[in-house]
């Protein structure tokens, strides 16, 4: 039995949806952990991993950070994505680029992976580009307004889990864990 941590309905059911391709199985465990303050996803990660597995201890356990990276806003909000969602959310963010020409942006997504004695982690980059309106409903966070290849990942709905940076770094710990 391995345990996903997350406070984040829309980061789960993705989750579920990927890892059951690859016919694995996870139990949520819906809790809020303790986030480091950080530059670095990976560093973060690792030592929010670190803290909770002396509370976990033999149980193993993933739990992931993510974030969008703008190029023109020098890779903000990126660590602090989920305070920036929260407070000034989609809206505040397409206010931000307004007629900003640079619209380039990643998503990152880093596991941490605690098998009873040590940390791994994995990484996912997916890069596309910030858009000028909210388009679509479908999915969590910055979906609205995050395109890939012409539509944003709100409109790709489930096409999302394809390509998505969660999926990158998915892909990477199942293979590592099936091999
Ligand atoms: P947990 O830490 O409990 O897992 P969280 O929502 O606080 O949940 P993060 O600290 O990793 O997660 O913050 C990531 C933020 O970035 C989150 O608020 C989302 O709004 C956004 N985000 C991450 N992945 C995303 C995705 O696939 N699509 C849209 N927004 C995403």
């Amino acid at each position: 039995m391995i345990y996903f941590v997350t406070s984040n309905e829309g980061k789960y059911r993705e989750v579920l949806a990927i890892a059951k391709k690859y016919g694995l199985e996870f139990e949520w465990m819906k809790e809020k952990y303790v986030e480091i303050q950080g530059k670095d996803l990976e560093e973060i990660a690792r030592k929010s991993a670190e803290i909770l597995s002396e509370k976990m201890k033999d149980k193993k356990f993933f739990l992931e950070d993510s974030g969008l990276f703008i190029e023109a806003l020098n890779g903000f909000p990126g660590p602090y994505s989920s305070y920036v969602f929260e407070t000034i959310g989609n809206e505040g963010i397409i206010k931000l680029m307004k007629g900003v020409k640079n619209r380039k942006a990643y998503f990152k997504a880093v596991i941490a992976y605690w098998d009873g004695k040590e940390i791994r982690t994995f990484t996912g980059i997916v890069e596309g580009e910030i858009s000028d309106e909210i388009r679509g409903s479908y999915g969590f966070g910055f979906d609205p307004i995050f395109l890939y290849s012409g539509r944003t990942f709100a409109e790709m709905r489930e096409e999302k889990n394809e390509v998505s940076h969660r999926r990158r770094a998915l892909e990477k710990f199942f293979e590592w864990l099936n091999a």
